[in-house]
């Protein structure tokens, strides 16, 4: 099958917006220190660009959890691949993540995280997929609504590909 990418976001697009989260994330916690819990693989690039765009310190720590294997069809399993180093105990989390589609991953990671006694816990995704939605939930603070394409690019991979990307694309052809 022939494969197709359709920029859907262009990189420049991309950079403000993430720039415009970094003010809005910086002025909300104002005086505070927090730590940025990425979603391994594809929020690295999302999360690496924001925290240099952030004016207060942060610490991160990474999780990995599996939902998908190599299917672009939610399973509903979450696994907890890698966990974090330290406790969360009293510290203001905020996790970062590329995309909400189901809403399984970060509905589990929510209430995973929130079990361990942050003192404020929230969620910023770059991308949200609201069509694909198998359990109610809402992110923080969202960079783009997209419609229900499948997305590549930016940190965002079909078989662990095109993660490189700097556009945001439309992958055609490849998940059929
Ligand atoms: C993707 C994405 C989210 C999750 C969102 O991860 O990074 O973590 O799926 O989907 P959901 O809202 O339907 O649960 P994936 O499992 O593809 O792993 P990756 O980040 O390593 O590519
Ligand atoms: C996961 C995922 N990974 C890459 N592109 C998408 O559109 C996706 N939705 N959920």
């Amino acid at each position: 099958m022939e494969r197709k990418l359709d920029v859907l976001i262009d990189a420049r697009t991309i950079s403000n917006r993430v720039a415009e989260l970094g003010r809005e994330i910086s002025r909300d916690y104002q005086g505070r220190h927090p730590l940025l819990v990425g979603v391994l693989k594809g929020a690295v690039v999302f999360l690496s660009d924001l925290m240099r765009s952030l004016t207060v310190p942060v610490e991160i720590d990474f999780m990995a959890v599996s939902s998908y294997g190599y299917s672009t069809t939610s399973s509903g399993v979450v696994r907890i691949l890698k966990d974090l180093e330290k406790s969360l105990e009293g510290k203001d989390v905020l996790i970062v993540e590329d995309i909400v589609d189901t809403g399984l991953t970060l509905n589990y990671l929510r209430e995973n995280l929130a079990s361990r006694k942050p003192n404020s816990l929230k969620v910023v995704t770059l991308l949200d997929k609201p069509e694909r939605r198998r359990v109610e939930f809402t992110a923080d603070y969202c960079g783009f609504v997209i419609p229900d394409y499948f997305v590549v690019g930016y940190g965002l991979d079909y078989n662990e590909k095109y993660r490189h990307l700097p556009d945001l694309c439309i992958l055609k052809g490849e998940e059929e």
